[in-house]
């Protein structure tokens, strides 16, 4: 069985990182090792959560997995709390880093123009940096934009070779691949979409999906999650993404489909079997 490592952070109710990963990466048959960051009673879009951070943890894992000789198909990392776990990302990279492992690093730090609370535009230039040593990076637009230390741009004041130029810029970072999320443009009203540059073959590729009217907090994971899923278990890129960006849009339908449902996530699991069925047929074809 193929196995994918996580590094990211328990939030205890939220639907968002671990939660959201080891659920979806286990349903598409893949084993999911985790390191959790660090424990949150709830993500931080609450108030007045609990946090405990669990970066001492980190290095004695990675000691005793290396003893064990464990080894991992894919690296995947999110929600990341300091510097110094950006640094012991790069260390674990380094590690654990096989011929056949991919690594994919979601630079997970902000959303709609702002960073989350408590990041920093330093912050930012340090994940920047983490994504310059990954294979495949996935930030939305406003990340990308803080990464690159440009002003961000809202759905509207940008077109198609605006983006084009960003995909090149992230590239220039140092990953191999670069994928893009959240991306709007004028000619495809009522869609939203995801664009992804090889730097080697210099390819640009698009996939646009239905826009939902309501966003929902720990869908960056869902795709994250799906993406490194997929890839892990044998699909392109283009259709990694695309899978995992329909599987979004899924999980919100279900998610509004129900009169009492919750603010702070959706409802991906009640998307599962759409989720495994279009893997599988996939897989076939
Ligand atoms: O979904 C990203 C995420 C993960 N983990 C924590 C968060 C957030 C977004 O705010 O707060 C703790």
């Amino acid at each position: 069985m193929k196995r994918i490592v996580t590094i990211q952070d328990i939030s205890c109710v939220g639907k968002c990182s671990l939660t959201v990963a080891l659920p979806i990466i286990s349903a598409m048959g893949v084993e999911t090792a985790i390191i959790p960051t660090a424990v949150l009673s709830t993500h931080t879009m609450f108030k007045g959560f609990t946090f405990r951070d669990l970066t001492a943890d980190i290095k004695p894992i990675m000691d005793h997995w290396e003893k064990e000789g464990i080894s991992f198909d894919a690296i995947y990392t999110g929600y990341l709390g300091s510097f110094e776990q950006i640094d012991l990302m790069k260390e674990l990279f380094s590690r654990f880093r096989g011929k056949g492992t991919t690594v994919v690093v979601d630079p997970c730090m902000a959303d709609n123009g702002k960073l989350y609370p408590g990041f920093t535009e330093a912050f930012a230039k340090a994940m920047a940096g983490l994504c310059s040593q990954a294979d495949i990076i996935v930030p939305n637009l406003t990340e990308a934009s803080f990464m690159l230390g440009i002003p961000y741009k809202a759905a509207g004041s940008y077109d198609q070779a605006y983006i084009e130029d960003l995909l090149k810029k992230l590239a220039s970072l140092g990953a191999k691949e670069v994928v893009l999320k959240g991306i709007e443009l004028p000619d495809k009203k009522g869609k939203i979409g995801i664009a992804s540059y090889n730097a080697k073959t210099k390819q640009i590729s698009w996939y646009f999906h239905t826009k939902m009217s309501t966003s929902f907090h720990g869908t960056g994971d869902i795709f994250a999650s799906v993406l490194t899923g997929a890839l892990v278990r044998g699909l392109s890129l283009e259709k990694a993404y695309a899978l995992a960006g329909d599987f979004v849009v899924q999980s919100i339908k279900k998610t509004l489909s129900h009169k009492d449902h919750n603010t702070y996530g959706v409802d991906f699991e009640a998307a599962f079997p759409t989720l495994v069925r279009r893997l599988e047929k996939e897989l076939k074809a």
